[in-house]
């Protein structure tokens, strides 16, 4: 019984996305509702009745006596639907998990995986109630200004590798704020994306592991994009910004977590296929309190230090008192 209805509810959901689809093809223009239910083989009832959901979560439909339907507008919503018509990776993405709220999309992620979802899936909400940075320490999420989001991997490299999965993503990201807002930012070792001193991302890379074997990945990454300065709570004003506030502009969301997606994904194909040594091959700038140098990131010790090759020598960075910014 059980089983019927949630295939009935994917079956409902997958219509409304045709139509969905249907619409955005002809973006701007009509499309009668018959063509429509044509096209899809249900009734011209079915399809009024999905637009009407449609509407309901926020798209701009207009209708028309005669003409029929013509989208005019999407939701600044990180819906699946929306997602997946932007999204240029190929395994990141393969399945979206959208909520309007929840404690934390790491935690979903979890649980998720913990049930098999595929590698590749990503959760993301619009809010999170309880978003989650280390050591219990707490990560503001307020609705549908930031990207919150979380991806699940099932790499088949050793478990004691997983934590270099961070710097490999603060990597991914910065590449992709700077290509899509030109915004060029700085990696605090080991999970911050900075600039000019203040935080813009962090990254939370959790792990389920046998001995031998990696279950799941689940990195969860955070990055404030459309919060205003004085939108922070008191105790982050000083510390926190948003790429809104940096660039002066709306940044549209979609847009950026697509290529958050393709350039986390070509750093991951990249790390299954040579290992992380190419990945953490890149020349960097360190920036540290007392001292700046340039050098190649050549490897993560046990203790978690970055290793720096540099004209004197390998020079170990440890997590706080460095920023790293990726040679581009
Ligand atoms: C982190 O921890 O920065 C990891 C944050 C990871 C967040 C993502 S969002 C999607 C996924 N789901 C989750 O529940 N988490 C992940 P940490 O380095 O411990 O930094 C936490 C500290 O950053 C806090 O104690 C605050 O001082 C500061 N902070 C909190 N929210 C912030 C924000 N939105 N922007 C900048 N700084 C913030």
């Amino acid at each position: 019984m059980l089983l019927n209805i949630e295939s009935e509810i994917k079956e409902h959901k997958n219509m409304r996305s045709s139509v969905l689809k249907l619409l955005r093809s002809r973006a701007g223009n009509y499309i009668s509702g018959e063509e429509i239910a044509k096209h899809l083989n249900v009734s011209r009832t079915a399809i009024w009745k999905h637009i009407r959901e449609l509407k309901q979560t926020g798209y701009e439909i207009v209708s028309h006596a005669k003409r029929g339907y013509a989208l005019m507008g999407t939701p600044d919503l990180l819906l699946p639907n929306e997602v997946k018509s932007v999204l240029k990776s190929d395994l990141l993405g393969k399945e979206v998990v959208h909520f309007f709220d929840t404690d934390s999309t790491n935690n979903e992620a979890k649980k998720l995986a913990a049930d098999g979802a595929v590698e590749g899936t990503i959760v993301v909400s619009e809010a999170q109630n309880s978003g989650r940075g280390r050591l219990s320490r707490g990560f503001f999420s307020p609705a549908s200004k930031g990207i919150w989001l979380s991806v699940i991997l099932r790499p088949s490299f050793a478990p004691q590798h997983a934590s270099k999965c961070t710097l490999v993503t603060a990597v991914a990201v910065t590449k992709a704020i700077e290509k899509f807002t030109g915004i060029r930012c700085g990696i605090k070792w080991p999970n911050d994306i900075f600039y000019e001193g203040k935080k813009l991302v962090g990254i939370l890379t959790e792990m389920n592991a046998e001995m031998d074997a990696v279950n799941y990945i689940v990195i969860g990454i955070g990055i404030n994009v459309n919060i205003a300065q004085a939108e922070f709570p008191e105790e982050l004003q000083r510390i926190a910004t948003s790429l809104q506030v940096i660039s002066g502009n709306a940044i549209e969301r979609k847009e950026l977590l697509s290529q958050v997606l393709v350039e986390l994904e070509s750093a991951y194909l990249e790390i299954l296929k040579n290992g992380f040594l190419h990945i953490l091959g890149q020349a960097v700038n360190v920036i540290g309190i007392d001292q700046t140098f340039s050098g190649i990131a050549k490897d993560i010790d046990e203790d978690g230090a970055l290793l720096v090759e540099t004209e004197n020598g390998v020079e170990r960075v440890l997590a706080g008192d460095v920023s790293i910014r990726p040679k581009t």
